[in-house]
């Protein structure tokens, strides 16, 4: 931290704005404890003063009067403020019953995106889940890249293996449904993608995407390739199709470490380029010229995000992402794709599935579906809530999750939410999840918290990081850790737990999992919390001091030292540390996945769709929950239904016209919008809308409310191997509000 102006009380800090993988230096200013203004930060070694309009905004988001800052307790249909004590002990009442009545397999958890990114939250979720024993476990990971772990963990043996692109030094960027314009990149982090994207042209390179949507991305590339929703496998087996046929498939160093050649060459041969143009939407030509590209590459570099994941064929596509890197020599190389090196490798810590558990699991009790790496998909909740039986969820922890917006089914889950006995939530606000709630416990606000991105720089080439301690004191609230730990506790049927105990058995868990002795970790790093296992993954990480064993290496403290954060060092090959596969070596062609082809087969044989719904971002968003930033919201409504001239003049539909959009699980009356940057036959609408429930205390969301795509949301359409949802290519139906087509699908 910088001082200023001590007179004035008033200084600067460096932080990492935690909302997005881009992982943005800001300078906060701070004057007599208010935030007076977020600046880029030029000097921040990692984002060079990188910063969208998002990032300027974690002054309101602290500020927000709206913003949880004591628990709440519901009594009734009233919400009263309470001490931590007294929510802590309304909790353990209420779990208790739970557990008397009906055993302590009643309880679930329902795990968010930002709790990736809350420090406590992140880091605490194993002892969360341990201490409470929950089994069954929902999350937003199978509303988003579900399939994406499934093949890393059945190709390179961890679920978190995921090649990154290299865009730093490619010479082909092909991005398969992501737009990094709204998103700023996922599941791969960097700092400014769509300037990279300008240099990768401006050195000769070329840039492609694939998309439905001729986004803002599409736009500054060299080509868009306006495929149908849901084709993306078709498409890639055929571009392996053509790389066998010319024989031009070159292993280069993975030669010999790669298994099942052969059974993926008989399945490409079944994916010519005409059949998959015809499902493709596409002319063949498209596929055999964007296969000779690649070919006649040196560095291609290839990403799926999650249009290839939140579709009905998620797994396959997201597989063949990997695939064809591997097949053109681009896996594991510079200007390819490559594996990051973390300086705090938080998933090796935390990976979410024990080695000895099966990949897929059990079955859920209602709908039969498996549980894939540990988890039930997201819609099967709401039908475990509500079907009665033994097993029926009567208790759940919700902690930095809205699934009422971001889920399948929403209705079905805001029905069954009241049912529950016991349901506490951890979340900043009030929304329309956590109203159903009968316990908020709030975390701090992001400037409240010590920071450091220990998830995105997961997915990051460059291994480096970034630390700020908290820029607000918390004042006397309980440490965040110890919230969630005692949360764990009560579920658990042990509300008096030692959290000291649980807090140091469960560290020295963490220790022996990245093999450092316990001992030695816990005499070194003795203060309890969040830090210490930041600290410990620094030291155990590949940069780090390995406490003493490496002379020169990394802690906390050097972080502590360098406001302005620490690059380490750029990605280097990795194949040659091996695989924890069983075979120890790459699977290509695993057995799950080549099982789901005849699934997308019958697919092809189908007619297709005449109008399928996709989903989209904007910059101004983050999912559901910063529509309570005045600033973000103001202007132009964006929950709008964007559709194709053709689609729309068929219909009788024009500019501005709200338009009832219908499909098999709801209906939602938008505005529309028309444009020819979409292709025919699909329409767009952004998620995380829909804010009028008059029981939620989001009064600048309630005021720009919107519409929740995801009543639109099918919960039984998932990709089958991962039970990730379909939030992409759902058939819908649209015609102009008010007409009598329009109210009979309504009323019905
Ligand atoms: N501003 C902002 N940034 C965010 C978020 C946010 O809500 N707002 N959310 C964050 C989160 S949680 C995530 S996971 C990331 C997501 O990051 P991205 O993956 O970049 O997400 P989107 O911008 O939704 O881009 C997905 C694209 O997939 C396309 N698509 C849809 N269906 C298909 C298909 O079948 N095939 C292909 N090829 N493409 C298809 C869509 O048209 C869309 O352009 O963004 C993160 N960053
Ligand atoms: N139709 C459609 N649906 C989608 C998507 C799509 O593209 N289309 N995208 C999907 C994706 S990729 C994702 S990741 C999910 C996201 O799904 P969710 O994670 O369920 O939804 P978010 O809106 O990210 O909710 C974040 C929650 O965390 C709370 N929160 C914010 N900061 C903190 C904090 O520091 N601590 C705590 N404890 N709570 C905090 C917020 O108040 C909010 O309740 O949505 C999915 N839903
Ligand atoms: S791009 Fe992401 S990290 Fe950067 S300021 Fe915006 S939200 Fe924050
Ligand atoms: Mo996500």
């Amino acid at each position: 931290m910088i001082i200023v102006d001590a007179m004035t009380n008033m200084h600067v800090q460096s932080r990492t704005c935690p909302l997005c993988e881009a992982m943005c230096g800001i300078n906060v200013t701070v004057e007599n404890d208010r935030v007076v203004n977020i600046r880029p930060n030029k000097d921040n070694v990692w984002s060079r003063g990188h910063i969208c309009p998002k990032g300027t905004t974690l002054g309101e988001l602290h500020e927000d009067p709206d913003r949880l800052r004591t628990p709440m307790v519901r009594i009734g249909g009233e919400w009263q403020s309470a001490s931590w004590e007294g929510a802590f002990e309304h909790l353990a009442e209420l779990a208790e019953g739970v557990r008397s009545r009906h055993g302590p397999n009643a309880f679930a958890a329902y795990g968010g995106n930002m709790g990736g990114k809350d420090s406590a939250l992140s880091r605490y979720s194993g002892l969360m889940l341990g201490t409470s024993g929950i089994r069954q476990i929902f999350s937003s990971s199978t509303v988003d890249n579900h399939p994406k772990n499934l093949a890393a963990i059945l190709m390179f043996g961890h679920e978190w293996k995921i090649p990154i692109p290299d865009i730093d030094n490619t010479e082909l960027y092909l991005i398969f449904g992501g737009n990094p314009a709204a998103s700023g990149g996922s599941i791969f982090a960097h700092p400014d993608v769509m300037g990279r994207i300008r240099d990768i042209r401006a050195r000769g390179g070329k840039v492609i995407v694939i998309d439905p949507v001729r986004t803002k991305t599409a736009k500054a590339a060299d080509q868009w390739i306006g495929l149908r929703p849901g084709t993306d496998a078709a498409l890639m087996l055929a571009i392996a199709h053509v790389l066998f046929e010319r024989d031009a498939v070159r292993l280069r160093h993975l030669d010999g470490l790669v298994n099942g050649i052969d059974a993926l060459r008989e399945v490409a041969a079944r994916f010519t380029p005409e059949r998959a143009a015809a499902f493709c939407g596409i002319d063949a030509d498209v596929i055999t010229k964007l296969a000779d590209q690649w070919i006649n590459t040196d560095r291609a570099a290839i990403y799926g995000r999650i249009g290839t994941c939140t579709q009905a064929f998620g797994t396959l596509a997201s597989w063949m992402v990997d695939v064809l890197a591997i097949l053109t020599g681009n896996l594991d190389r510079i200007g390819g794709s490559m594996w990051a090196r973390p300086v705090a490798p938080l998933v090796e810590m935390l990976a979410t599935l024990p080695k000895e558990m099966p990949v897929v699991m059990g079955k859920s009790r209602v709908r039969g579906v498996p549980a894939v790496l540990g988890q039930f998909p997201a819609s099967c909740m709401a039908e475990e809530i509500a079907t009665p039986g033994e097993g029926q969820i009567k208790g759940l922890v919700t902690f930095a999750a809205n699934p009422v917006l971001s889920a399948p089914d929403p209705a079905k889950l805001s029905a069954a939410l009241p049912l529950l006995e016991c349901m506490v939530s951890l979340d900043n606000y009030l929304n329309e999840t956590t109203r159903h709630a009968h316990v908020i416990l709030p975390s701090p606000s992001l400037l409240e918290s010590p920071f450091y991105d220990m998830w995105s720089w997961v997915f990051c080439l460059t291994s480096g990081g970034q630390y700020a301690p908290p820029l607000f004191d918390m004042g006397d609230r309980p440490e965040p850790w110890r919230v969630f730990a005692r949360v764990g506790a009560i579920v658990g049927g042990n509300p008096d737990a030692d959290l000291d105990a649980l807090d140091d058995n469960y560290f020295r868990g963490l220790a022996t999992k990245v093999s450092v002795d316990p001992d030695v970790a816990i005499e070194a790093l003795p203060n309890r919390g969040q830090e210490r296992i930041l600290d410990l993954a620094i030291r155990a990480g590949p940069f780090g001091d390995r406490f003493g064993a490496v002379a020169g290496g990394l802690t906390l403290a050097d972080f502590r030292a360098a406001p302005n954060g620490l690059i380490v060092s750029p990605a280097i090959p990795r194949a040659q540390e091996g695989f924890p596969t069983a075979s120890g070596k790459i699977e290509i062609a695993p057995d799950l996945i080549l099982a789901d082809i005849p699934r997308l087969e019958e697919e092809m044989a189908k007619p297709p769709v005449q109008l399928v719904l996709v989903s989209r971002r904007h910059i101004r968003s983050m999912n559901s929950w910063m529509h309570n930033v005045d600033s973000l919201v103001r202007g132009k409504d964006r929950c709008t239904l964007h559709m194709h001239p053709d689609d729309a003049a068929q219909r009788g539909i024009e500019e501005g016209d709200r338009v009832a959009v219908s499909s098999q699980s709801g209906d939602i009356v938008v505005p529309v919008e028309i444009s020819d940057a979409i292709r025919a036959g699909v329409v767009s609408m952004p998620h995380g809308w829909g804010h009028e429930d008059p029981l939620t205390r989001l009064s600048v969301a309630h005021a720009h409310a919107g519409a929740n795509t995801n009543l639109l949301s099918p919960g039984t359409l998932v990709d089958a191997p991962s039970g990730n949802a379909v939030l992409n290519g759902i058939p819908v139906s649209v015609v102009l509000a008010g007409t009598q087509a329009a109210t009979a699908r309504v009323i019905a």
